[in-house]
């Protein structure tokens, strides 16, 4: 048996967003989600039996806050057999600007990591499930390229799966705009949505728009898939303004580079946004439109940094 493991997990951006839960609890989404994982940002998480009385924490080499995970642990520990205290050493190799959620790649490592130490089948859909228990979108980050993760209805059917396991040509660049804590936790921010009289027809638009982007993913068709992922996640964004105590993650900033990206896709090139719980926005194009499109927005906004990142990831063993 091992005594300490190391594991690796990537973190992902929704094309057709999760934002809102029908059990709280149980993580469980009200709409089904799908997402593209990262191959250049992920997080290594390190696991190991103690004999001390509580779980720990060491985030980016700083003792933290041990509280979520030791929640997520005590959950596993119902689930299985009983384990003793384990200490956990986590490192995020995601842009700390540029609003990626490391919660995906973090639960998504820290699961894949328990799975080995715990000596547990490694059976992914069972592992889509525990991760997604830690943060909803960690249950995407178990896959690699393009993800599903169907809403389900109980604990046991919402899970996340392999939906077309290639790099299909598309590019994502991360314009980092800021550094700042998100002022709305994404956890809070779907409660609040959900408040929003038009939430219920985002849902209801969010199930046709999800069909539509696979059969663009498996036609590799980048303009389409830009255009539901935009249209997706600016409906998302208008639940937030909508909703009983409305809110904004957009800044003058993140205005700014959709208007650019219009302008580019107007002018003719492959541009879309998405956008996620924070100002950041990730720019959707293709590898042939990629470098242009970077020498059109490093001379647009010399202030910010853009990074480009591409379909790959899934987990792995150090
Ligand atoms: C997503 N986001 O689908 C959506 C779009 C942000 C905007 O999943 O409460 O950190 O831990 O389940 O997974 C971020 O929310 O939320 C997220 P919890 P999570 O990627």
């Amino acid at each position: 048996m091992k005594n300490i493991v190391t594991a690796r997990a990537h973190t992902n951006i929704a094309l057709i967003k999760y934002w809102g839960k029908s059990n709280i609890d149980l993580n469980l989404p009200t709409t089904s989600s799908l997402s593209m994982t990262l191959d250049s940002f992920y997080t290594t998480t390190s696991v190991e039996f103690t004999d001390k009385a509580t779980d720990s924490l060491i985030l980016n080499s700083v003792s933290a806050d041990s509280t979520r995970i030791s929640k997520f642990l005590d959950m596993m520990r119902t689930q299985y057999d009983d384990f003793p205290k384990i200490s956990v050493i986590s490192k995020n190799h995601v842009p700390t600007a540029a609003g990626l959620a490391s919660s995906a790649s973090s639960f998504a490592a820290l699961t894949a990591a328990m799975f080995e130490i715990l000596e547990l089948e490694k059976n992914k859909q069972e592992m889509s499930r525990i991760a997604r228990r830690g943060s909803g979108s960690a249950s995407r980050s178990i896959f690699g390229n393009f993800a599903v993760w169907n809403k389900g209805w109980d604990d046991v059917s919402s899970y996340a799966e392999s939906f077309y396991n290639q790099d299909i040509g598309l590019s994502m660049i991360v314009a980092e705009i800021s550094a700042n804590q998100k002022k709305m936790s994404s956890t809070k921010g779907m409660q609040l949505a959900q408040t929003a009289p038009t939430y219920n027809s985002w849902v209801k638009k969010s199930a046709l728009q999800l069909e539509e982007m696979k059969s663009a993913i498996s036609q590799k068709d980048i303009e389409k898939i830009g255009l539901i992922a935009q249209d997706n996640a600016l409906g998302m964004h208008e639940q937030n303004r909508l909703c009983q105590i409305p809110f904004d993650y957009f800044t003058n900033q993140t205005r700014r580079i959709i208007d650019f990206t219009n302008y580019c896709y107007n002018s003719g090139l492959l541009a879309f946004v998405t956008i996620d719980a924070g100002p950041n926005v990730k720019i959707i194009t293709d590898r042939a439109t990629e470098q242009k499109l970077l020498t059109r927005f490093r001379a647009e906004f010399p202030e910010m940094t853009f990074d480009v990142a591409h379909a790959g990831g899934g987990y792995e063993y150090l």
